[in-house]
């Protein structure tokens, strides 16, 4: 087991205030992945799907009322609310506490709590860091043993009294004797998702789902890291990282910050429709990066596996996703065809006839509204079994970033792609970002919100001293530091098509990118940022009306003029803890427009 006193005097005080009925230490290995599997399917919360079709995955479902990240019901517990910041939700931490105690008290009776140590990152990777999650579910060990590097080898690297950040995790609902299990359990009334960025601890109850429960993603690797980066000067984002190399071999590594649900696993592992062109996935999620030696940005992926989206993934649109869950893979709130298979809205097949919905009820397809699959149903596989997975993913040392892609969800005004004219300017870029709400969090999708960086719902602290923090590394790095660039595929036509047709296509809007990188492609000064001239995106061999081009690169002065009170409202929320750089950037932009 261990000789570390601190983490066991932790797990013996955990488990005097959950009483669970018994206590596992996990090692890891892959026995004990398949035991998770086996628990799961004996209780009745899972189920093997066909063994020709999906070899060795299981189907699970959730309850209805816990199918994504609750934003409303995760706290970040600063000593004071001003740490917290405007746009996350506060409780003092000994206010919070005196919530969590009781909820706590005695909650993993009639269960068996799993203490997971777990490493983000390359074991032993210098940009890594360790976590010890203690749950009470066998879904959140199973998830946790694809999505992190769980077990034993983490303790040896652990020693004696190595720094581990403690995560304790409860469905929130303990048996009575003899009483028995639902097959999902949760306690729906009562999610508490909170981060104590001062203690660096986590405590999450009453939800089994996702960023609520597997603690090492959300909590651990953006909230929390996103604190220890701020004061140990590196960066926790939510970013993908992909190796881009061109026909001639240049290789490039860019990183792209789009909120959830918003592309960032597809364009991971995107196939390029430009010949020659090649796309190797990193992470598809999480970036952490620091600075190396010769002064550039090293990020590595803290993860091991993919938590993605499943509706709309198919082999036309993601190939890779579709290999990479293949097998050896978790499907929570999919549909099941009669064969054993998944299926989801815009799978590759005609959904069957005896469909059974994520509820687990024959499918009625009688109108759109009725959904196979949950919106933010997700499978869960090993980042190893993508076919185009980086051979240098797990290189202890990081990959050096060349660009940094902010992204979201616009039908409108914001154009296809384009550069920031400096650092300072694409961190006024990144901090004015808004995106269209999706069902990755529970809430009202489609709302338009600003979501800075993509990190609204995980930033650990006040988000202005977060944008500080950015304008800081850029100070450090100077000329170093890489490129910004802003992209929307999501535009659409006043009848409601793409604009732009997204996913392999979006190689075309990278190689302008990797272009630019090297001081070539074309760009046109704009008041927003330099855009790519009408034909410095090379549409070679894409069917896209001229007209649809123009209008995913024109920028409309009037529409961003109007935008400049909104930009200042959103500001005006962070008070004078906004950086002076960003008010300089802002009314620099109300001049160019003007
Ligand atoms: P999280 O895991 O929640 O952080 O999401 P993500 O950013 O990884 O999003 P993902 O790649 O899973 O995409 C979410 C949805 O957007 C899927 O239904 C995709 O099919 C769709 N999508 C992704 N890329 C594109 C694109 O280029 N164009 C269009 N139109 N849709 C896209
Ligand atoms: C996201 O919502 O950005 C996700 C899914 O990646 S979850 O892990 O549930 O946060
Ligand atoms: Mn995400």
């Amino acid at each position: 087991m261990t000789n570390h006193t601190a983490l066991k005097d932790w797990v013996a005080k955990t488990a005097e205030l959950c009483q669970p009925d018994k206590i596992v230490w996990c090692d890891g290995s892959k026995d004990e992945y398949q035991r998770m599997l086996q628990i799961m399917v004996d209780s009745g919360s899972a189920q093997w799907l066909s063994p020709e079709r999906k070899p060795n995955s299981i189907l699970v479902r959730s309850d209805p009322a816990d199918v994504a990240r609750v934003e409303d019901r995760t706290f970040i517990c600063s000593n004071y609310e001003a740490d917290a910041g405007p746009t996350n939700h506060w409780k003092d931490p000994e206010e919070m506490h005196e919530i969590l105690r009781p909820l706590f008290r005695n909650c993993m009776r009639g269960r068996t709590m799993y203490i997971i140590p777990f490493s983000m990152g390359p074991v032993g990777s210098p940009i890594a860091h360790i976590g010890v999650e203690i749950s009470d579910s066998p879904y959140v060990v199973a998830n946790m043993h694809i999505m992190t590097r769980v077990g034993s080898k983490v303790l040896e690297v652990l020693g004696d009294d190595g720094e581990f950040v403690p995560c304790i995790h409860s469905v929130g609902k303990p048996l009575a004797f003899g009483e028995k299990d639902v097959p999902w359990p949760c306690n729906a009334d009562n999610k508490y998702i909170t981060h104590f960025p001062e203690t660096k601890e986590i405590w999450s109850y009453g939800s089994g789902y996702g960023g609520n429960a597997l603690l090492g993603k959300k909590c651990f690797a953006l909230r929390i890291a996103s604190v220890m980066a701020k004061e140990q000067g590196w960066m926790a984002e939510h970013m993908l990282i992909l190796k881009l190399t061109s026909p001639q071999g240049v290789v490039k590594h860019i990183a792209a910050a789009f909120p959830s649900a918003c592309g960032k696993t597809n364009l991971a592992m995107l196939t390029p429709t430009l010949p020659g062109w090649k796309v190797e996935t990193v992470g598809d999620d999480i970036a952490w990066m620091k600075f190396k030696e010769d002064g550039y940005l090293y990020a590595i992926n803290p993860e091991n596996g993919f938590f993605g989206v499943a509706p709309g993934t198919n082999t036309k649109t993601n190939p890779n996703a579709m290999a990479a869950l293949s097998k050896n893979s978790i499907f929570t709130n999919v549909g099941k065809t009669p064969d054993g298979d998944v299926w989801w809205e815009d799978i590759d097949r005609p959904a069957p006839d005896l469909l059974i919905d994520w509820h687990g009820k024959e499918w009625v397809h009688y109108d759109s509204v009725n959904k196979a699959a949950h919106p933010n149903a997700r499978f869960t596989a090993p980042a190893s079994q993508c076919p185009v997975i980086a051979d240098n993913w797990e290189d202890p040392a990081g990959v050096k970033i060349d660009a940094i892609l902010f992204g979201g969800r616009r039908s409108t005004g914001q154009p296809l792609a384009l550069q920031s004219f400096s650092w300072e300017h694409g961190t006024f870029l990144g901090s004015t970002m808004a995106s269209q709400k999706t069902a990755a969090a529970a809430g009202k999708v489609g709302e338009l919100r600003f979501d800075p960086m993509a990190m609204l719902p995980f930033c650990g602290y006040n988000m202005a001293d977060y944008f500080q923090h950015w304008l800081d590394m850029g100070a450090t790095g100077g000329d170093k530091m890489p490129r910004i660039f802003y992209v929307n595929w999501f535009r659409r036509a006043e009848d409601g098509h793409w604009l732009w047709p997204g996913f392999g296509e979006n190689s075309r809007v990278l190689k302008w990118v990797c272009e630019r990188c090297d001081g070539a492609g074309d760009v046109v000064e704009t008041p927003i940022g330099l855009l790519p001239t009408n034909d410095a995106i090379d549409t070679t061999g894409l069917d896209i009306p001229e007209d649809d081009m123009a209008e995913l690169l024109r920028v409309d002065v009037d529409e961003w003029k109007q935008k400049i009170p909104l930009f200042r409202e959103h500001y005006a929320k962070f008070g004078d803890k906004l950086p002076s750089e960003l008010t300089k950037q802002l009314d620099s932009l109300e001049e160019r427009l003007n």
